[in-house]
């Protein structure tokens, strides 16, 4: 088994990469960072196109293998490098937890957001909103839902932050700067305590530079 490999993050600034690189970060183990120019068209172009045919950052390369989708460069990233803090064990009684938030963050909180980004655009647009599909949970369920979790605990498991928090955090980032988070103290406070952590502004930093 292959034990030094030095994973490289295909990244671009203000995008789902930031999630990956966030928690990488966390880790503090040593990766490589790719930057991928979307401007400049470089996730269409055959080389990235034959690591992920959809032509999309993020994507996560360890030696002949290539990790594509945030939710599952995350999952993989926290239990293979993680040393144990990022998530908790396939034992612990949390692991249902942080399975089902990190689920969460792709099928409820960023799709819910997803259709709250179209109804903004409608509404400037002065177009009427049509749902996308009245299966998905409305953004205020998932935000009263997340709002409620915390105001018993600091983070999404407890007392313990983990990658739920990164990826859930990272939507709810989004959702404040919509102005979407009025009134949510619980979520706003358990985003100023993301928000001090070294990893995120070393995050910060690297997407700035
Ligand atoms: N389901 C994918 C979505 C990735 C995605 O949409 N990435 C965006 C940036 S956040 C992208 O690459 N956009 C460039 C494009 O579509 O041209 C994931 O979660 O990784």
């Amino acid at each position: 088994m292959k034990t030094n490999i030095i994973p490289v993050l295909y990244f671009a600034a203000g995008t789902r990469s930031s999630r990956p690189c966030w928690l990488l970060e966390e880790c503090g183990v040593p990766y490589d960072l790719e930057k991928v120019e979307l401007r400049k068209g470089e996730h269409k172009r055959e080389a990235y196109l034959a690591m992920n045919p959809l032509g999309k950052v993020p994507a996560l390369k360890e030696a002949d293998q290539i990790i594509t989708e945030t939710l599952g460069i995350c999952l993989h990233i926290a239990d293979r490098y993680g040393a144990k803090r990022l998530a908790p064990e396939i034992t612990d009684t949390n692991r249902g937890a942080y399975y089902r938030w990190m689920a969460f963050s792709v099928g409820s909180l960023e799709a819910a957001l997803l259709e709250e980004v179209r109804r903004k655009t409608a509404e400037e647009n002065g177009e009427d909103f049509a749902p996308m599909s009245r299966q998905l949970s409305s953004f205020e369920s998932v935000v009263k839902l997340i709002e409620n979790m915390l105001s018993t605990s600091d983070y999404l498991l407890g007392d313990d932050f983990s990658a739920a928090d990164v990826l859930n955090g990272s939507g709810m980032f989004w959702a404040r700067s919509l102005g979407l988070l009025e009134g949510y103290e619980h979520v706003w406070g358990w985003l100023q305590r993301l928000e001090a952590r070294p990893a995120y502004n070393r995050m910060l930093q690297i997407s700035q530079a």
